[in-house]
């Protein structure tokens, strides 16, 4: 009998709809393509639009309903009337907190037909091939702070970075166990502990600790998150696996996005290791409202969350099916006709996920 992955659907806002539509559509053609199992797709309308309406993005018992997924398949999230603060809060830090999802792993590589910034990247795509490991669960974004005096002009608002011996060794050793599993077997810890001398002075002494356990395994090294970018920039090559804090990473992902050619490919998987609750997978991209529902929205990001998706579930066993996709993803980015706007072609959103279709279906 056919295994059925049941997932939970969170489309979100603006083109979050438009990729997500597309992701699944592409799920099914892989399924098919494949056989032995098939996806089961609940769809939960939370959303801004939502929000404005009846004033909650969840409802109390979301972590009950999610739990009765094998994973969780996000959009995006933010629109304009709603302040970000707000709808970041209403859904997807809540969801990663109390899904214990505590690390995002973000792959960057240039995929084949992407014009990329870097004129060294274009001669040498290969130059660019890291995947960045952010801590998702704590840091500069737990939610601790507050605000005083806010109607003087006195105001004073804090926002308290945690970090935890907890949340930063288990981080680190995901970290190394990731570098460990890669061909170049090499890790950059990223840190600001020159001038954060508390939480970032724990999340250095964590690693070397760990680093112990991979003395001789693992090759690592430590960079200052401001001098990172520049290394990121100048040196793409002497980088492979990247471990950072929930903020220096998501800003980090964001640059390795913008230099592997475009924010629109990149993906993310939130995971929970333990495997107790669901993960999950959404492109890195946001909700993009200038572009929302006219159709053009590149889907490539979606696409290979999707493809992580598949390779999470089959917890060793789809791997091939994972990098199938994956290869049938560079088929159509290599393809001019079937790229978007961002990547330099004129392609709709439906143009890419069809011609998607096709090439798995073969
Ligand atoms: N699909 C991801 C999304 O909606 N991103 C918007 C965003 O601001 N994300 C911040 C984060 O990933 O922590």
């Amino acid at each position: 009998m056919a295994q059925t992955y049941k997932i939970a659907a969170i489309p979100g806002d603006g083109i979050g709809v438009d990729v997500t539509e597309a992701a699944e559509q592409v799920l099914h053609a892989v399924a098919k393509a494949h056989g032995g199992f098939q996806f089961q797709f609940t769809t939960f309308d939370w959303s801004s639009k939502k929000y404005l309406e009846r004033k909650w993005y969840m409802p109390d018992d979301y972590v009950q309903q999610l739990q009765k997924h094998d994973a969780i398949y996000f959009g995006a999230v933010g629109w304009p009337n709603v302040p970000d603060h707000i709808s970041l809060w209403g859904m997807m830090l809540p969801l990663r907190n109390s899904l214990n999802q505590y690390v995002n792993v973000r792959p960057t590589r240039v995929l084949k037909g992407t014009t990329v910034p870097l004129a060294q990247l274009q001669d040498n795509p290969k130059h660019l091939d890291w995947v960045i490991v952010r801590e998702n669960s704590e840091g500069e974004y737990a939610g601790q702070g507050g605000t005083t005096h806010g109607h003087s002009d006195y105001a004073i608002a804090t926002e308290v970075a945690i970090f935890t011996r907890v949340g930063i060794e288990r981080i680190h050793r995901f970290a190394f166990e990731m570098a460990k599993s890669r061909p170049r077997k090499k890790l950059t810890m990223v840190t600001k502990s020159n001038a954060q001398r508390h939480g970032m002075v724990l999340w250095d002494k964590i690693f070397y600790e760990v680093a112990k356990e991979y003395d001789g395994v693992v090759e690592y090294d430590k960079m200052l998150v401001d001098a990172m970018t520049v290394r990121m920039v100048n040196k793409p090559e002497s980088l492979d696996t990247i471990v950072a804090t929930n903020l220096h990473a998501d800003i980090l992902s964001d640059l390795a996005a913008a230099l592997a050619g475009s924010i629109g490919i990149a993906p993310s998987s939130n995971l929970d290791p333990t495997r107790k609750n669901p993960s999950m997978f959404e492109p890195i991209h946001g909700s993009a409202p200038d572009i929302a529902g006219q159709g053009i929205a590149n889907p490539v990001g979606a696409f290979w969350s999707a493809a992580e998706m598949v390779r999470w579930l089959g917890n060793g066993k789809l791997d091939h099916t994972a990098d199938q996709l994956m290869e049938a993803i560079e088929n159509v980015t290599s393809n001019p006709k079937t790229r978007t706007r961002d990547m330099g072609g004129s392609a709709s959103t439906k143009q890419v996920t069809d011609a998607l279709c096709q090439e798995v279906a073969k």
